[in-house]
């Protein structure tokens, strides 16, 4: 069984639509995270510290909000951002910014490990547990707080005309980053 280690009971659910109910499960475990400028560290080493907690194989991802304006910021910190200043204040503060820099995306990286090495042909540090990574993004603009659905920055986040607050769950999976990572995760972990 492929454990997903997250606090966050809505990405089992997500994963099982690319992942079926007998390949994943979901194991709650706050894993350690260190901080870097981009997500693939924090997820890698977050997969390192969960596989060694689990010692089954494991997947967990890390992902944000990445506003152009301010040259990627919260990105990585989002989550504190989120928790700090709030999500109505970083749209408020895009406000000053002129209209061509709303450009933002949501990134995320989901990284697995199993304790093995891939046969891919990457060169790994021998000392360092053997990870892979995939990534999804998808791009949108910040706008006015709108909807109540989601989580987070879904409602200052339009993609294709709405934001991600007024969308369903399956509608925001169809395009969200989560989804694109996993539904690519699924497609290499199904290959193998
Ligand atoms: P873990 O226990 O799995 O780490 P998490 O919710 O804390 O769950 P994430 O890495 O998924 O961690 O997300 C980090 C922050 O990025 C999150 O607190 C939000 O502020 C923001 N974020 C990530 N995905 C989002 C989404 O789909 N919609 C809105 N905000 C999102
Ligand atoms: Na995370």
């Amino acid at each position: 069984m492929l454990q997903y280690v997250t606090t966050n009971p809505g990405k089992l659910r997500e994963a099982r639509r690319y992942l079926g109910d007998e390949t994943i499960d979901s194991y709650d475990y706050d894993y350690p995270e260190i901080q870097a400028p981009t997500l693939e560290p924090i997820a890698a080493e977050g997969a390192r510290e969960a596989y060694r907690e689990v010692g089954e194989p494991v997947i967990v991802d890390d992902a944000g909000l990445f506003i152009d304006a301010f040259d990627g910021f919260p990105g990585p910190y989002s989550s504190f951002v989120e928790t700090t200043i709030g999500v109505d204040r970083v749209w408020e503060l895009t406000q000053t910014e002129p209209e061509r820099d709303r450009d933002a995306a949501f990134r995320c990286v989901l990284a697995y490990c199993d304790g093995d090495d891939f046969d891919d042909g990457v060169e790994r540090d021998g000392d360092e547990l053997p990870v892979k990574c995939f990534t999804g993004v998808v791009e949108g603009e910040i706008v006015a707080p709108r909807g109540s659905g989601g989580f987070g920055y879904d409602p200052i986040f339009e993609h294709d005309g709405a934001t991600f607050a007024e969308l369903t769950s399956d509608e925001k999976n169809e395009v969200s980053h989560r989804g694109r990572a996993l539904e690519t995760f699924a497609a290499w972990y199904d290959g193998r």
